[in-house]
């Protein structure tokens, strides 16, 4: 490969889908410019890379500035390792405190992109190469709740799988059709008002169980309609009301607490009820043992979020215990590229289903699509609708089209 020289790092705040400032860098090499801006959550992990420093994100424009692109310039962009071994020297800890997590992964992707558009390539082939022809399925935010809305429900996110899809236009209709339908059925059940939470899902004043018993209704109705079938999910976010006192999940809606052992059971229930196929958090961050309890009663994928905050070591203590069979990938987790395909890269060979996902915060950056192409990821977490959400589904439509139809495939998912 032709040497892609780093010109300059430049870096500036941007709004992001809440209305908060978030950074966004801009790679130069003296072929092309790559961009990328970070997202940030509002259900963060305890172990995931703070996201800016002390100083906020005037600090870390600065940092980018005095520090990370003087380093920088004239390293070559396709050494992405290299890249990214600097981020984490200048920062020196080891959850990106002093330079800030949103700051790595901006100038990581950022770097990443440079160098792909340098080549004259998308950065899903750049990064993955001729074979990477799979397209993820979309998982979509339908209805939400817990700390990404008010007054709704406690469980954070119920989501939709289009496992009938037959691509991926099809796949990101049939979500959008889920949401439709939805709006009028949630309404009358809550009262006739009905607000959205800040990933562009529903937040119907109702119960977890009610919510659930909604979407089998209306997920059946647009499979009648549309011939494509769809699975449920959840995104529990169980942390987020976990009381460490009381060492209960307190239901505060429902009102209602249970005891691990209470939670592993009403979770393997709705899986069995509901035909659950993917279920995300369903206990607390530090609970690695009672996560592979729930992972050794039920057929479904469960997955680590805030379990593993897209950390190798965590990953690691989580696939020596059998604590999951699915990852959540965020790369703001991390901080930077490579450590996102180490995360992956381990999954895989370790058998666990990899999940890239959005944040609740987010800009209408489309970095993950690419990602998930690239890296052979069969499920992409987003929202589906609402600009910054459908950002990253319409980028998987123009990279279906960039494979051409005879190439183009969604991904394999796991028979459950
Ligand atoms: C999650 C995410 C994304 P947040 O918990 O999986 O849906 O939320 O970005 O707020 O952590
Ligand atoms: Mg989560």
């Amino acid at each position: 490969m032709i040497p892609t020289i780093i010109e300059d790092v430049r870096a500036r705040k941007v709004m992001d889908s809440r209305g908060n400032w978030t950074i966004e860098v801009d790679v130069v090499t003296d072929y092309a410019v790559g961009r990328c801006a970070a997202p940030s959550g509002a259900s963060t992990g305890r172990y995931e890379a703070r996201a800016f420093p002390d100083g906020g994100v005037e600090k870390a424009i600065i940092e980018v500035e005095e520090t990370i692109a003087p380093e920088l310039r004239g390293m070559d962009a396709i050494n992405q390792e290299e890249v990214d071994r600097t981020l984490h020297e200048i920062d020196g800890t080891d959850n990106f405190s002093n330079i800030g997590g949103n700051t790595a992964v901006a100038v990581s992707l950022a770097n990443a992109k440079a160098a792909a558009a340098s080549h004259g390539l998308p950065l899903f082939q750049f990064l993955g190469g001729n074979f990477s022809c799979e397209l993820p399925y979309p998982l979509g935010n339908v209805i939400g709740g817990g700390a990404h809305a008010n007054n709704a429900t406690t469980i954070q996110e119920f989501l939709v799988l289009p496992v009938g899809a037959r691509d991926i236009a099809e796949a990101v209709c049939t979500n959008a059709e889920v949401h439709k339908k939805l709006r009028a059925e949630l309404a009358k059940r809550s009262g006739g008002t009905l607000g959205k939470g800040d990933e562009g899902a529903w937040a119907p004043a109702i119960g977890d169980e009610e919510a659930l018993q909604v979407l089998a209704e209306v997920c059946d109705l647009v499979t009648e309609e549309t011939g494509v079938k769809l699975r449920l999910g959840l995104d529990v976010a169980a942390s987020q009301f976990w009381n460490e006192k009381k060492r209960r999940y307190v239901y505060a809606r429902e009102g209602r607490e249970r005891t691990p052992e209470e939670q592993v059971d009403y979770i393997a229930g709705l899986i069995e009820e509901y035909s659950l196929y993917y279920v995300e958090d369903p206990v607390q961050e530090e609970d690695f043992d009672t996560f592979a309890e729930l992972t050794s009663r039920v057929n479904a994928l469960i997955c680590g979020d805030d379990l593993y905050v897209t950390n190798v070591d965590r990953l690691k203590r989580g696939i020596e215990r059998g604590s999951t069979n699915a990852v959540l990938i965020k790369p703001n987790q991390c901080g930077t590229l490579t450590d996102t395909f180490r995360a992956v890269k381990l999954a895989m060979n370790e058998k666990l289903v990899p999940v890239i996902s959005h944040r609740s915060g987010e800009t209408t950056d489309e970095t993950i699509a690419h990602l998930a192409v690239a890296f052979n990821i069969p499920i992409i977490k987003t929202g589906v609708i609402g600009g910054e959400r459908i950002a990253k589904l319409n980028e998987l439509i123009r990279i279906a089209e960039e494979l051409t139809p005879s190439r183009a495939r969604l991904a394999r998912l796991p028979k459950l």
